[in-house]
């Protein structure tokens, strides 16, 4: 029996990749935030087990990634088979406000998970959750031998942890690998991310609750698949035989636009009825057109998107439309 440690479990991500490693037989750790509420672990909620089931799989442990001595006792003590490094202060808008603390989070935490493996002296295989942020204005298609030009905090910090990654591979040999990840969302997606924003408002709107969403630069092209491909992605680099660093993405792009055409029409409803501009989702310096090359990962791991960004426009959608109607 595997065992994993998740930084991020209580995110998209993590939540996904849990269900997957829990569903092949891994025992599974996490690393979550003390939170004053209960309801950060919500996207945990459906694979949660009572800490007094003594056939569990699934443990959570208070941490934080700017916390060193907690990574280096966490290695020890847990020995995994597999870290998966999804901790991120992950907003890219976000960063620019808080650009100390997402380096010191993104950045800092993945060369301090880096060193406590290393440290432990334990053979474990490191994922890190590298990004298509580091590509910036890099002209697409964007694929692993594009030249980086990050353009936020948040990918400075994330290019920061790339290299980090390859670095501690070069140095000391070990099996840590970077996933240059490209958009990927879902129903648990952060309600502030543009998709998840739409779907919601389209929800909100065609149930007569508001009657507008403001957004900012519509002309941006994203590549956007769906999360839980994604996590099998992640997993199946670790499953590979030789540490190499995969851009993963559908290949398929559109703009922000085109997304909110995709989700307010599945509605039934038209998106120029309901998108106002605000300045405040502007970016001080925006990533123009992000478009993944996936041949590499699809020749070599055999992994390749099914879900394009149309089809997901209407997964999220019925989703934020069910919980509406549900309450939940
Ligand atoms: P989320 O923002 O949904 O999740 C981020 C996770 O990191 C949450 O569990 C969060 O905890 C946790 N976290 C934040 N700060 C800390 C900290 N200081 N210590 C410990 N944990 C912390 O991101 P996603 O699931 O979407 O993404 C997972 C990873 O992949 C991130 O690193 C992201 O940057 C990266 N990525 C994501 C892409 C995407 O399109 N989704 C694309 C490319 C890369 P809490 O719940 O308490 O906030
Ligand atoms: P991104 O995702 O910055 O690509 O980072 P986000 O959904 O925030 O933005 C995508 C594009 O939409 C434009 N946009 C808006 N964005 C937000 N959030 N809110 C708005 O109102 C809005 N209006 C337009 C943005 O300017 C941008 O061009 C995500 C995160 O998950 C990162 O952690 C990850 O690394 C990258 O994807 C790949």
């Amino acid at each position: 029996m595997k065992t994993a440690l998740i930084t991020g479990i209580s995110g998209q991500d993590g939540s996904y990749l849990t269900e997957l490693l829990l569903a092949k037989g891994y025992v599974v750790h996490g690393i979550v935030r003390r939170s004053s509420m209960i309801g950060n672990t919500s996207r945990l909620d459906a694979v949660y087990q009572d800490p007094h089931d003594s056939g569990r799989r699934l443990f959570l442990h208070h941490g934080d990634v700017t916390d060193a001595g907690l990574l280096v006792n966490l290695i020890r003590d847990i020995r995994p088979d597999e870290v998966y490094n999804l901790a991120a202060q992950s907003h890219v808008r976000v960063s620019f406000d808080l650009p100390d603390y997402t380096a010191n989070v993104t950045a800092l935490g993945a060369i301090r998970l880096l060193e406590a493996v290393r440290a432990s002296g334990i053979d474990t295989r490191i994922y890190q959750a590298s990004t298509s942020e580091m590509f910036g204005t890099a002209a697409p298609p964007q694929h692993e031998t594009t030249v980086f030009h990050p353009r936020s905090p948040y990918g400075v910090s994330k290019l920061f942890a790339h290299w980090a990654t390859v670095n501690y591979r070069e140095s000391y040999g070990m099996f840590a690998v970077n996933g240059i990840a490209f958009n990927h969302e879902s129903p648990r997606r952060g309600e502030t991310f543009v998709t998840r924003k739409i779907t919601r408002a389209v929800a909100r709107i065609a149930a007569g609750l508001e009657k507008r969403v403001y957004l900012g630069n519509l002309d941006a092209v994203r590549d956007w698949g769906y999360a839980p491909e994604y996590a099998e992605a992640m997993w199946l680099m670790l499953q590979h035989g030789e540490p190499v660093d995969y851009v993963i993405a559908t290949g398929r792009a559109a703009t922000v636009r085109d997304f909110a055409d995709a989700a307010f029409s599945h509605a039934g409803l038209d998106w120029r009825d309901h998108v106002e501009h605000d300045d405040r989702y502007e970016r001080p310096a925006e990533v123009p057109e992000l478009v993944g090359d996936p041949a590499k990962i699809e020749r070599e791991i055999g992994w390749k998107a099914r879900v394009y960004w149309d089809e997901l426009a209407r997964i999220m959608v019925d989703a934020d439309r069910n919980a509406l109607r549900s309450g939940t």
